[in-house]
């Protein structure tokens, strides 16, 4: 009995011994690649989710401040942008627009992680021009539904946002819906994106670092040239972007050739607010129009929007904001 303790002892011993011997020759553990943070996965964007965005504003009718499809539309984004997960605040204002009219207008803002003061802008606007005011158009009667105008870049931000709501990057997100932006007269510029300009002034804090508006992304072959206000304020971003966009096989679409200066909201952006934004814009390579020809003209509907168009947009925008927060942008 005595020398079968002292066998179980010694055994005991041993196997301790064993455990707690040094390690100094076991393998460094792996250590994860040396990127200035560990990167999430970047969220798969659907494009279906967002065609359904896109088709469900059309639905509510021409989103023209002041009329009942404007308000019920601000309502449902509302809803929208809560039930993703947003904390979500609402910025009304009283706009005048160019012709004397008091336009009853709201910045919608969906804030992602809130508390993180490093923030990127996302941007797009959702009201719809009042006016099918192009050369292009030769019916007096024409409306603007603004399925491409208006629509694409929500209906774009909104699956954004349904994602941001599933993955959560390591950085803050401000999903911005611009008001009164396409109320203006050509002659003045400063008569456009009223809603951006306010947005500008009144910016929650901590402000985005940086922003990416979205205008006119739905339609089939479009063709995002780079925007001279885009370029002049905010080049690194633009180089970045169109680098990603064709790495991520979408070069057909971010070309890398200008496409001339463009008044939108990011220009109000960039000079009131200084925040460094692009505007990624269906611009055309050639011939006398710059937007492309169902641009304020009644054509303006589902028929040009093309999935694959809203896809390009949306899965670039999910990857700059990912990379973004991983410090690999
Ligand atoms: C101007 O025509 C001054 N800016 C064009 C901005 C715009 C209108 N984007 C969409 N509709
Ligand atoms: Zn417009």
């Amino acid at each position: 009995m005595y020398r079968l303790l002292v066998f179980l002892f010694v055994l005991i011993t041993a196997a301790c011994r064993n455990d707690s011997a040094p390690l100094s020759e076991d393998p460094a553990p792996a250590a994860p690649p040396a990127s200035p943070r560990d990167a999430k996965p970047v969220p798969k964007f659907d494009r279906d989710s967002a065609y359904a965005y896109v088709e469900q504003q059309v639905n509510f009718g021409p989103r023209v401040v002041n009329t009942d499809a404007h308000r019920q539309t601000k309502q449902w984004l509302v809803e929208k942008l809560e039930a993703f997960g947003a904390e979500v605040i609402k910025q009304d204002f009283e706009a005048r627009a160019f012709d004397g009219t008091n336009l009853s207008s709201t910045n919608i803002i969906g804030r992602y992680a809130p508390e993180l003061p490093d923030r990127i802008l996302l941007a797009a606007h959702w009201d719809t021009r009042p006016f099918a005011d192009s050369d292009l158009e030769d019916d007096p009667n024409a409306i603007v539904n603004g399925a491409d105008d208006g629509a694409s870049g929500v209906g774009v931000l909104l699956e954004v946002a349904r994602q941001l709501g599933l993955h959560t990057p390591d950085i803050g997100v401000d999903i911005v819906l611009l008001d009164a932006e396409d109320y203006g007269k050509p002659s003045n510029t400063n008569s456009y994106a009223l809603g951006a300009q306010y947005y500008a002034k009144n910016a929650p804090t901590p402000k985005p670092r940086f922003g990416i508006l979205l205008d006119m992304v739905g339609a089939r072959d479009a063709t995002f040239l780079v925007e001279g206000y885009s370029e002049k304020y905010a080049k690194d971003v633009v180089r970045k972007v169109w680098q990603l966009g064709e790495q991520m096989g979408y070069g057909n679409y971010y070309v890398n050739a200008r496409g001339g200066t463009v008044i939108d909201d990011h220009f109000f952006i960039n000079t009131i607010a200084g925040i460094p934004t692009i505007d990624i814009i269906n611009l055309q390579e050639d011939g006398d129009h710059r937007f492309p020809a169902h641009w304020h003209t009644g054509d303006d509907n589902m028929d040009v929007i093309d999935k694959r168009t809203l896809r390009a947009v949306g899965q670039v925008v999910l990857a700059a904001v990912f990379r973004e927060a991983a410090g690999t942008l």
